[in-house]
């Protein structure tokens, strides 16, 4: 009998070998993977040890006559049988001595030998042998886990602190940029659903982006106070009292410029102002009879110009007074020819205040496109009207922002003189910013 070990790549290739060296009655004792080749575990190939056990010599099967009696060292086979007789002290006293045999760790010499060592030897032999295997085994994975699954030491369990605190940041992070993206979009829908352009959003916006994640911009109200601030910026307004010398009002067709002139009159008539009326709006009789109407009410002069060279005497005749308020008739501003015709009549005007009026109800895309096509009449002063018409302050700040034009006032009624304002900037920011962070 003898026990070998096959190192190959397969089972299937271990089979063969054994069937080839050892017959059919050889046993598989152990298999076991190993690693040969590699740099400290590193590459290497897998192979597997087979552990044989046959009853026969390697080879005997082909070659009985060729038997071993003693194991040779260099090829690592041992008979049962010369294991068993090995199993003596003397023997080994003697064998070693001789022939420098060095005994194997697992058998116990100092035991006596059985005589019925054949079968016993045999199941003592492979239970001893699966047991070093085990051992083996054991040590090994002993040996992996320190070195591969480092114990945990003090700076590992601080390491693995730090990353689960990280760990812990980045996730409230994540919840409070999403908190105050949400927040952000509500901003957002509301500034659309207050007739805020998209082009006052968008800059809006773009000035949050410096804002700590950290801080909870709902609570803190840094996003209501940037607001704020930035509809105060965009709002300049004129002083009612300072209002002197040439007024023109020019504007859209209906847009409220005669109702506006009138309450204007009265408001600086209050003040003890010398003011004298103009009208350029000769195609309509209405339109000169509505202005007259007031003139008479307010016991203020009205000169009704049909030409340019008109309005240029006219305005020669008014030296000595305050304000000289002038009318003008609506123009589409879609129409070249008569928007040519107005700004021949603003040329000999020379107006110190030029008063664009824009209807609070435009949408915000309107009132930029009529104030484009209107520019080239160099406005130089805004009035909202008809402002109890609308229910939000978006397109109006929005329009501010894009004309920059500095505001004189909001009519917000059809009755002369009373529904006229001069809001301060403080009282419109609030509203502004109250409509929306209600
Ligand atoms: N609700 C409301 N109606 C106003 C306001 N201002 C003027 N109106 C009305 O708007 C209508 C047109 O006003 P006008 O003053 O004639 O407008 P206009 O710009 O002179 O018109 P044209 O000369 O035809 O271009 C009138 O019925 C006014 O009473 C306002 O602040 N609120
Ligand atoms: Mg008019």
């Amino acid at each position: 009998m003898q026990i070998k070990k096959l190192t190959v790549k397969t089972i299937s290739e271990a089979m063969e070998k054994i069937r080839r060296e050892f017959g059919e009655d050889a046993y598989i004792l152990d298999t076991k993977k190993v690693k040969k080749g590699g740099f400290f575990g590193i590459g290497g190939e897998r192979y597997l040890e087979v552990t044989v056990l046959s009853e026969e010599n390697g080879n005997s099967q082909r070659n009985p006559q060729k038997s071993k009696k003693y194991p040779k060292e260099a090829d690592n086979t041992y008979s049962l049988n010369d294991l068993i007789k090995r199993n003596t002290p003397e023997f080994y006293r003697k064998k070693e001595k001789e022939q420098n045999i060095s005994k194997p760790s697992y058998l116990n010499i100092d035991k006596e030998p059985s005589d019925k060592h054949s079968k016993d030897g045999l199941t003592e032999f492979i239970k001893t042998s699966r047991e070093i295997s085990s051992k083996i085994d054991k040590s090994a994975e002993a040996f992996y886990h320190q070195y591969n699954e480092k114990e945990p030491s003090e700076s590992n369990i601080k390491d693995s602190l730090k990353l689960e605190e990280l760990m812990n940041m980045v996730e409230k992070l994540n919840k409070k940029i999403e908190a105050n993206n949400f927040y952000l979009q509500d901003i957002k829908e509301k500034l659309y659903e207050k007739s805020y352009s998209n082009a006052f959003i968008e800059s809006f916006l773009n000035q949050l982006s410096d804002l700590k994640v950290e801080e909870n911009w709902k609570n803190q109200e840094i996003i209501r106070t940037r607001f704020e601030k930035k509809l105060y910026q965009s709002l300049e307004i004129l002083n009612f009292s300072d209002i002197k010398g040439k007024v023109m009002f020019i504007g859209p067709t209906g847009v409220g410029k005669t109702t506006t002139l009138a309450k204007i009159a009265a408001s600086l008539k209050k003040m003890n102002k010398k003011i004298a009326l103009i009208t350029i709006d000769t195609y309509r009789i209405a339109a000169t009879d509505q202005l007259k109407t007031y003139a008479d009410i307010l016991g203020i002069s009205l000169h009704i110009c049909y030409t340019p060279s008109d309005l240029k005497i006219a305005l020669e005749s008014l030296l000595n007074f305050d304000v000289i308020l002038i009318d003008t008739a609506g123009r589409s501003h879609k129409n070249n020819l008569q928007m040519g015709e107005l700004k021949v009549f603003k040329d000999v005007v020379e107006p110190d205040y030029n008063i664009m009026l824009i209807s609070s109800n435009t949408n915000c895309e309107d009132m930029m496109h009529i104030y484009d096509n209107f520019s080239f009449l160099k406005p130089n002063t805004l009035i909202f009207t008809k402002m109890d018409e609308t229910s939000s302050f978006g397109q109006l700040f929005s329009f501010l922002e894009y004309s920059r034009l500095p505001l004189l006032g909001i009519t917000n009624g059809q009755r002369v003189p009373e529904d006229l304002k001069f809001p301060s900037k403080e009282w419109l920011t609030r509203a502004a910013v109250e409509e929306v962070f209600k």
